[in-house]
């Protein structure tokens, strides 16, 4: 099997080295060599000199482009990492992010050991700190799960492996790659796209994941409106896909899981707290008819409170992709204020539980937003 390892990267020359000394290494050991290839969005840190430098194994090859769409974001990136893929006829394509710490020779064989038996598609499964991925605990795991029917743990980790035969599927309608999916909607229409387009989709642990965290008040706010917007532009879509899906089928995980204590990220809680508020102000006209009455006056008390139940969040995503999909909500900007009073919330909840105990509340998540379904279909 041809593997090629995709790397996308802007402003990243601190921990590049070492994501592509890892997969040299790994292609090197497993596959007896390959191809490692850098996408950047025009550093200005020195990033792609630094790939180019990077000490690698006899039979790897390392190559580093600026990416042409016009677009600056992750998915441009990735996109042209699928191009490259599909024109030096590679069989598999793993994509790893440029910032992490943790990745190791074995994450190339983890990715692309599954593919080799028959999957198209794999995300990864890894142990993540309680207060890391909030988008991905609050919105793309229990989204993903309840509508789609697939317990997909890390639906938008980043990093992922995929077979040749999702190349095309991808990279088939040039439009959707001019929206959020050229920025950081890419992880969640890769994974979205996938299932929905019937693909055997897999996971595979891969221990810990360590890489520079953000602080959600601070520094989420455009990813969520990237994720989200892309989120609902795919419901949309795929309606027909998700609509009759009742129950969540578990996905397979493959290797064997052990368990290690992450690194604590830090979230600022009041700073949530006050852009919450601040954001709900500016936004509220547009809120009040986005959200159901009952939503927007439950959202309200929640405000006040910061005791903010999965239920009435389900109800503000499902509310969200209606608004949506009716032209009412444009973009998913609106609804971060909802989303910075649910993190908090989530934040004080867990405060004195281990990472594995907060996880068991994460789970529980996505069976409320299941049994929420009927909601989301009386109103779609
Ligand atoms: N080419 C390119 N790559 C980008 C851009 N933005 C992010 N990336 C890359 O995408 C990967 C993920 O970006 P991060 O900023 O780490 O985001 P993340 O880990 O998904 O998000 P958090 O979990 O919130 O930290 C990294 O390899 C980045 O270098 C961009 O504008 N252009
Ligand atoms: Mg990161």
């Amino acid at each position: 099997m041809k593997v090629m390892v995709g790397v996308p990267s802007y402003n990243n020359a601190e921990t590049i080295g070492f994501v592509i000394k890892q997969a040299a290494e790994g292609l090197k050991k497993y596959f007896g060599g390959g191809i490692i290839v850098n996408a950047d969005g025009g550093s200005s840190d020195g990033t792609r000199e630094v790939v180019l430098k990077t000490q690698v194994p006899d039979g790897v090859e390392v190559q580093s482009f600026v990416y042409k769409w016009p677009i600056p974001g992750k998915g441009s990136a990735m996109k042209e990492l699928m191009e490259f893929a599909r024109e030096k006829e590679a069989d598999i394509l793993v994509f790893v992010d440029s910032d992490l710490r943790s990745i190791t020779p074995e994450w190339i064989y983890k990715f692309t050991k599954p593919i080799e038996e028959g999957y198209d598609f794999v995300a990864p499964y890894y142990i993540r700190h309680k207060y890391d991925g909030t988008i991905t605990n609050n919105i793309a795991y229990p989204m993903t799960a309840s509508l789609y029917g697939k317990n997909i743990r890390q639906p938008i980790g980043g990093d992922f492996g995929i077979s040749a035969k999702l190349f095309d599927v991808y990279l088939k309608d040039e439009e959707i790659w001019k929206s959020n999916v050229a920025r950081f909607g890419v992880d969640i229409f890769l994974t979205t796209t996938a299932i929905a387009e019937g693909f055997r989709v897999t996971q595979t642990t891969l221990g810990l994941k360590i890489h520079d965290p953000k602080d959600p008040a601070a520094s989420l706010g455009p990813m969520f409106n990237q994720v989200v917007g892309t989120l609902f532009m795919l419901m949309k879509k795929y309606e027909e896909k998700w609509k009759h899906v009742r129950k969540i089928d578990e996905v397979p995980i493959w290797g064997e899981s052990t368990y290690e204590e992450p690194e604590a990220v830090n979230v600022t809680l009041e700073l949530l707290k006050i852009r919450a508020k601040e954001l709900f102000a500016q936004n509220e006209e547009i809120l009040r008819r986005a959200l159901s009455k009952e939503t927007f006056e439950g959202v309200k008390k929640a405000l006040k409170t910061f005791d903010f139940d999965d239920v009435l969040w389900s109800h503000v995503l499902f509310d969200g992709a209606i608004a949506y999909k009716d032209g009412i909500l444009n973009e998913a900007d609106p609804l971060v204020p909802l989303y910075f009073a649910k993190t908090a919330d989530f934040v004080e909840k867990t405060r004195d539980m281990s990472t594995l105990e907060a996880e068991k509340l994460i789970k529980e998540r996505a069976k409320t937003f299941l049994d929420e379904k009927d909601y989301l279909l009386e109103h779609w």
